[in-house]
């Protein structure tokens, strides 16, 4: 008996066909399931997702190329072995045009040929999405930051490209924010670099929940991290920073049996309103940060004019999160 259960799905309108191969494939231990004509076995494999299908051409209802054609245009993974008469061997052959992996004519004379076919396409698909999952693996890892989890320094830099193309051709701005941790070699050098792991990886998380599903989130370097911003204008900055810099500066750090409380700065700038290339737009954003730990930390600066009722907003958020951490931003208003 094979170990592995694969689910094969047979569609003949001959019953004694199904009973015979539903017999031997359950004997090798694959799961099988039948039907009798091309809808009922559309039903069937939108229910049951099989591994491989076994169709015979010509059936009442819906015919065996109408079944292979509508389980290819659904981009399924599932493999399909066509079952048919010997007058029927030109429409067989057209099925493997429409990608079935291989066809049968019936009377099968050597069934130990069609049990070898089933296992070569099981095994061959097996492999293909095993590929597929390390393709996957590989392209996430490419541009993904290992510690974090989060879009690393290299994607960064091709999402700039593109945001700036797309600007450029759409009249479309964006906005980026750079955010550094405040004395982080300070909080290393107290509670250890892995309780510093630790907070680099807590800090994406909290700073992800902030954002909206347009915004991306990179972790720039050591403890930078930087949020690309899609569909924001100024108005909205002083409300999303001050929400940003209450969320780190209220939460409790703790590894093992260690606590920690840090701060962030943070600095922004808008494509194309304040800069008009992708280097400028990082340094003048690094600038701003640079003013925002040189002001005393924990706080923002961007280089476009913020009213003193931004200020007062951003600190005033601030100190109400701080206050209470379960308050909604909107109600400070
Ligand atoms: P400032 O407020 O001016 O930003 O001071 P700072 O101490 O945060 O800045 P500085 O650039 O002096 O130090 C950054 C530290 O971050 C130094 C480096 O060892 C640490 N660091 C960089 N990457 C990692 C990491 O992956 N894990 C840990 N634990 N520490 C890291
Ligand atoms: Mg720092
Ligand atoms: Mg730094």
């Amino acid at each position: 008996m094979k170990e592995t259960k694969e689910t094969i799905l047979i569609i003949d309108d001959e019953d004694d066909i199904l009973a015979l191969l539903s017999s031997l494939l359950e004997n090798e231990g694959y799961k099988i399931i039948t039907a009798c004509n091309g809808r009922e076995g559309l039903e069937k494999f939108q229910e049951h997702n099989p591994d491989l299908i076994l169709s015979d051409v010509k059936m009442p209802v819906k015919d065996g190329i109408e079944v292979l054609r509508e389980i290819k245009t659904k981009e399924s993974d599932t493999e399909v072995i066509i079952l048919t008469g010997h007058s029927d061997e030109a429409t067989a052959i057209d099925c493997l045009r429409l990608g079935a992996y291989d066809y049968f004519c019936k009377p099968l004379e050597d069934i130990d040929v069609l049990l070898t076919a089933v296992e070569r396409v099981l095994e061959k698909r097996d492999l293909e999405l095993k590929n597929r999952a390390l393709i996957q693996q590989l392209e996430e890892m490419a541009i993904k930051d290992s510690l974090t989890g989060l879009y690393n320094y290299r994607y960064l830099q091709k999402c700039l490209d593109e945001e700036i193309e797309r600007s450029r051709r759409y009249g479309h701005n964006f906005f980026i924010l750079m955010i550094d941790v405040d004395h982080f070699k300070d909080l290393n050098d107290t509670h250890g670099h892995l309780f510093g792991d630790h907070v680099l990886k807590k800090v994406g998380e909290l700073i992800s929940q902030e954002l909206r599903y347009s915004d991306r989130l990179f972790r720039y370097g050591g403890e930078e991290f930087l949020v690309l911003m899609n569909e924001i204008s100024k108005d909205d900055v002083p409300n999303t920073v001050a929400r940003l810099l209450a969320a780190i500066r209220n939460h409790t750090f703790t590894f093992e049996d260690q606590k920690s409380k840090i701060t962030v700065s943070m600095g922004g700038a808008f494509f194309p309103e304040d800069v008009d290339s992708k280097v400028s737009l990082i340094k003048t954003a690094d600038q701003a940060l640079y003013r925002a730990k040189e002001a005393g930390r924990n706080r923002f600066e961007c280089c476009f004019e913020l009213s003193d009722n931004d200020l007062a907003l951003i600190m005033g958020k601030m100190q109400n999160l701080a206050a209470d951490p379960a308050a909604k931003l909107g109600a400070a208003n």
